[in-house]
């Protein structure tokens, strides 16, 4: 990067002082365990033991923005991790499943200003899903479990830095 580029906020992957939730659903959870391991290893790789840690299970994927927000509000979570596996069956629920529990989160995420990690594999087939939970595509869960401590190292830098902007703003009102 040249000289004239600004300096860029960034969360570090350090899960000192955080409080991290997870979200998991229990329908398919063959690959959601696969999915929930890997998101834990990732918590332990940036530092989190497991009392910095809270796992909430939900029945299946289109429950997990409900649990998450709530969560959210418990104000004892600095970021979720919200972690699901959708198989396409014969019909359209697939469809329906996939995109409310998407919307669902990002929903839940901006309402309570929480950042929440999106794991819910889509996949077409039992084999996908096999591959995004530790296979040939590594495992989504274990970036999901990343994402999760970048962002909420990132949203407390964010949040010190705001009064100060907010003051300038005023003051330059003057
Ligand atoms: N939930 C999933 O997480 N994955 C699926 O593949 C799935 N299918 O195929 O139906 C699924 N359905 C259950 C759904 O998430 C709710 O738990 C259910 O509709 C009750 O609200």
């Amino acid at each position: 990067m040249g000289q004239d580029t600004p300096r860029a906020a960034r969360g570090q992957l350090d899960a000192s002082g955080l409080r991290i939730g997870i979200v998991v659903s229990q329908f398919n959870s063959f690959i959601t365990d696969r999915l929930l391991t890997a998101a834990l290893d990732a918590l332990q790789q940036t530092g989190a033991t497991k009392e910095q840690i809270e796992v909430v299970r939900v029945p299946g994927s289109f429950e997990i923005p409900l649990a998450a927000k709530k969560l959210a509000e418990t104000g004892k979570v600095d970021s979720i991790i919200c972690l699901g596996c959708v198989l396409r069956g014969e019909t359209s629920h697939y469809d329906y499943v996939c995109s409310e529990t998407a919307r669902g989160i990002q929903l839940a995420q901006l309402d309570t200003g929480i950042p929440m990690a999106f794991c819910v594999l889509t996949c077409d087939t039992l084999e996908q899903a096999i591959d995004r939970a530790g296979l040939k595509g590594g495992n989504k869960g274990y970036q999901a479990g990343l994402a999760a401590v970048e962002m909420a190292a990132l949203s407390r830098k964010l949040a010190k830095s705001a009064p100060a902007a907010t003051s300038r703003r005023r003051s330059s009102r003057r």
